[in-house]
C-alpha cells in the first residue's frame, strides 16, 4: 500500500509513535510519505520506501497567523495525486483531521477517494480539543474520519464522554520495536551519571504541567532520603525553571541532572533504575513503555491510560496524582532490596512485550485494507 501518514514531527509521543509505524510499516513491504512541517525527529533515514514532504507556510504580512491547515490539506493533494496514495493517516487531530477532511473533499472532486484514519493521542482530546474555541472543529472532523483509532480504552472513554461522537473508536495500542532496541549493554555509561554504589532514577517527558514536574523533584527528594541515588531528567520545557528552583530549595540540586532533548533516550534508559512519571493525564504513557522495556519499573499516577501500561505491583506502582508519598514509599520498596529490583526489571520487560510492534503493526494494516 501507499501510505501518507501526517503527524507532529517533533519529540512528543504521537510524533514518535507515527515515525515508528511509517518505519515498521515500510520494513513490511509499503510505500511511506510523511507529509509534515520537519522531518521527524526520530527518522534518520530516507529511502525508496520512506519519503517526506515537507509543508511550507510562506510569512505573508496580511496574515496574523499562518495558515498550516491550508498549506497542509494543498500539500497533501499534490502528494496524494502525484504518488497515487491509497490511504492517509492522520496522527493527532488538531488540525490533523481537519486538513485531511479538506483534502478529501478536494480530491473528491476529482473523483479521487482517499480513505482517512484519524489517531487520537491525548492532549488532542483531553486537552487542547476539548476546549471550545477548537470543540465543534474537532467533533466533526473525528466523525468525518473513516476509521477512528486511539491508543488506550481509557483514551475512547474520554472521547465518547467529551464529544459527540458518532463512529466506532477502535482501540490500537501504541508499540515497542523489541526487536530493534539497542541493547548493547556494555555501552552503557552510567559512570558518567552516578557513582557505583548509586542507583539512577529517570524521568522523560516534555516537562510540560501536565507532567507534574515538581512531584518528579517530591518523589526523589524522599528516595534519595533513604537510597543512595540520582535523578535524570531528559526532555526540555516550560517548567524546568520551576523544578531547578525547588531541588535548590530542597538542597538536592547536585544530586539532579538535567539533559535536554535528546534523540538518544535508550542510552539513558540502559542504565536507569527506576522511572517516575507521576502525569496529570497520560492517554497511554509511551515514555513509560519505552522504559519498561529497557527492563526499568515504572512509579507512576493512576492518570488515564497508564493503568494499562503499568500494572500494579508487576512493572512498577500506581498512585493517585499527586500521592508523592506514596510514590516515593513504593520506589524505595522496589530499589532497596536487589532481588525485588531484579523481580520488577524483568517483569517490566516481560509487560512492555506484550506491546510489540510486530502484534499492532497488522492491526493498522488491516483497519487500512477495511477502508480501502
Ligand atoms: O505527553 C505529551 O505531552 C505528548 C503527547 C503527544 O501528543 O505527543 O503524548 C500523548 O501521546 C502519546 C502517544 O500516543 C501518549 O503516550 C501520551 O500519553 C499522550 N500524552 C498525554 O495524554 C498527556
Amino acid at each position: 500500500m501507499k501510505i501518507a501518514i501526517v503527524c507532529y514531527p517533533t519529540f512528543g509521543g504521537s510524533g514518535v509513535v507515527a515515525t515508528e509505524l511509517g518505519i515498521a510499516l515500510s520494513k513490511r513491504g509499503h510505500e511511506i510519505h510523511f507529509v509534515t512541517y520537519k522531518q521527524p525527529v526520530r527518522l534518520e533515514y530516507l529511502s525508496k520506501s520512506i519519503h517526506y514532504h515537507e509543508v511550507l507556510v510562506p510569512e505573508y504580512p496580511l496574515f496574523h497567523y499562518q495558515p498550516y491547515e491550508l498549506a497542509l490539506s494543498s500539500k497533501l493533494v499534490n502528494v496524494v495525486r502525484k504518488h497515487k496514495i491509497d490511504v492517509l493517516h492522520v496522527h493527532y487531530a488538531i488540525p490533523h483531521a481537519y486538513a485531511g477532511f479538506m483534502a478529501q473533499q478536494m480530491l473528491l472532486e476529482e473523483g479521487i477517494k482517499l480513505p482517512m484514519m484519524t489517531t487520537l493521542h491525548g492532549t488532542d482530546i483531553t486537552l487542547v480539543g476539548s476546549h471550545s474555541f477548537y470543540k465543534p472543529a474537532v467533533n466533526f472532523s473525528i466523525n468525518k474520519s473513516d476509521i477512528v483509532t486511539s491508543v488506550s480504552e481509557s483514551l475512547k472513554q474520554d472521547t465518547l464522554d467529551i464529544f459527540d461522537i458518532k463512529k466506532k473508536i477502535e482501540v490500537v495500542p501504541n508499540f515497542i520495536d523489541i526487536s530493534n532496541l539497542n541493547e548493547h549493554f556494555e555501552e552503557c555509561k552510567r559512570h558518567m551519571v552516578a557513582f557505583e554504589d548509586e542507583k539512577v532514577i529517570t524521568h522523560v517527558s516534555n516537562l510540560r504541567e501536565v507532567k507534574r514536574l515538581t512531584d518528579v523533584i517530591e518523589i526523589f527528594y524522599r528516595i534519595q532520603s533513604k537510597v543512595k541515588s540520582r535523578l535524570v531528567i531528559v526532555g526540555d520545557g516550560p517548567d524546568r525553571e520551576k523544578a531547578t528552583e525547588l531541588a535548590k530549595k530542597l538542597k538536592i540540586r547536585d544530586q539532579v541532572i538535567f539533559l535536554g532533548k535528546s534523540n538518544e533516550v535508550e542510552r539513558i534508559l540502559c542504565y536507569s533504575d527506576l522511572f517516575l512519571l507521576p502525569s496529570e493525564k497520560e492517554s497511554f504513557g509511551l515514555a513509560a513503555l519505552e522504559a519498561m522495556a529497557h527492563r526499568v519499573p515504572i512509579i507512576s499516577s493512576n492518570a488515564g491510560g497508564l493503568p494499562e501500561v503499568n500494572i500494579h505491583g508487576v512493572s512498577g506502582y500506581l498512585s493517585n496524582i499527586g500521592d508523592v508519598e506514596e510514590m516515593a514509599s513504593n520506589g524505595i520498596k522496589i530499589l532497596s532490596d536487589e532481588k525485588i529490583l531484579e523481580t520488577f526489571k524483568n517483569r517490566a520487560r516481560e509487560i512492555a512485550e506484550r506491546f510489540d510492534v510486530k502484534k499492532v503493526v497488522c492491526q493498522y494494516e488491516a483497519l487500512y485494507q477495511q477502508m480501502i
